[in-house]
């Protein structure tokens, strides 16, 4: 995501490839200084006895052929430490160095709203660890730029099943977890804390919708949005909702945090679209991290076979 502040002239395309370049020059720095980080805090902070990046278990899963796309997978190097994760910093790296901080394990998860299954929720009695997929899934962020990741995880669908949502429930909303205590960058208010996001029903029983626990094989790391994070291949990124804390089903279409920054920028539906531009760039191309050059983007990201049914009938330039 972008600051407001920022000058129209500041183009993203620019920012994106200094940036990747930048991350590729320092990451052996970025390694060593992140450790650094760790070691002092871990002494100015007695009570955490467990500080440091968490040990990624590796996980047992099957692989989803309807979703191996003949493209190439993005380095992980990129996916972990090339992040937007607000909560711990604006910059992308500040979530891989500033991440480490949440404690991902218990976790629970407050469902309410129309559902006739309220309550508090272990991680574990949502996610079914036993029936893990691999999804290689592209990931297209309103900032232009691009990547295919291995997720591992559970259809949405298959979690909302278990919360029992009542037919008044119209909308699934999340929300993250917002502790200043473990996310350096809640102090900042670019965001109207917790970040929210939310989906209409039918786009959330969609199959594509999937909560992710895990990369690469193994656990998700904590700056991808451990330990359950949404993702929704066909819109841009910031809809894909990290380290979820709050499931709401409600009747009414919520006003998601980014709609909140800036409502004339940041729809509800935030389809990939490359006919409709940001009001401060275009979208009709990106940039996918670890290549040269720029590519088309596709419209709902390429997956519209999958969801254009979804909107069939509605005016997608007044639903962005
Ligand atoms: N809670 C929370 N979720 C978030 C964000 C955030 O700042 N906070 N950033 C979003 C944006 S803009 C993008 S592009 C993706 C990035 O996911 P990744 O870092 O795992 O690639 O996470 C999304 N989910
Ligand atoms: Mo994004």
């Amino acid at each position: 995501m972008l600051i407001k502040q920022r000058k129209a002239s500041d183009e993203s395309e620019n920012n994106v490839t200094s940036e990747w370049a930048y991350l590729n020059r320092r990451k052996l720095m970025l390694g060593a200084g992140a450790a650094l980080i760790g070691a002092g805090a871990a002494l100015s902070d007695l009570q955490r006895r467990d500080a440091g990046p968490r040990e990624l278990g590796s996980l047992d899963f099957s692989q989803n052929p309807a979703f191996r796309p003949d493209e190439v997978v993005t380095p992980e190097a990129a996916v972990t430490r090339y992040n937007n994760f607000y909560e711990f910093g604006v910059s992308k790296e500040d979530p891989f160095i500033n991440a480490w901080r949440l404690q991902t394990s218990p976790w629970s998860v407050t469902v309410d709203g129309f559902t006739d299954k309220p309550g508090t929720y272990a991680f574990e009695d949502l996610v079914d660890m036993n029936a893990l997929q691999e999804r290689i899934y592209r990931l297209r962020c309103v900032e232009a730029w691009s990547m295919v990741i291995p997720w591992i995880g559970v259809p949405l669908a298959s979690i909302i099943k278990k919360l029992a949502p009542t037919s008044d429930a119209k909308y699934v909303v999340f929300e993250t977890l917002a502790d200043p205590a473990q996310m350096p960058g809640i102090r900042w208010p670019v965001i109207d804390w917790p970040y929210q996001e939310g989906l209409r029903m039918d786009e959330a029983m969609n199959d594509l919708a999937f909560i992710a626990v895990g990369l690469f094989g193994k656990e998700i790391p904590n700056q991808n949005g451990a330990p359950m994070r949404l993702v929704t291949p066909w819109k841009y990124g910031f809809k894909s909702i990290k380290s979820i804390v709050r499931i709401t089903f409600s009747d009414t279409q919520p006003t998601t945090s980014w709609m909140k920054t800036g409502p004339s920028e940041y729809g509800f539906f935030s389809n990939v679209n490359p006919e409709v531009s940001h009001p401060r760039w275009s979208q009709a191309r990106e940039r996918r991290i670890g290549e040269f050059g720029r590519r088309d983007t596709l419209k709902f990201n390429g997956y519209g076979e999958e969801v254009a049914d979804l909107y069939a009938g509605m005016d997608l330039r007044k639903y962005f």
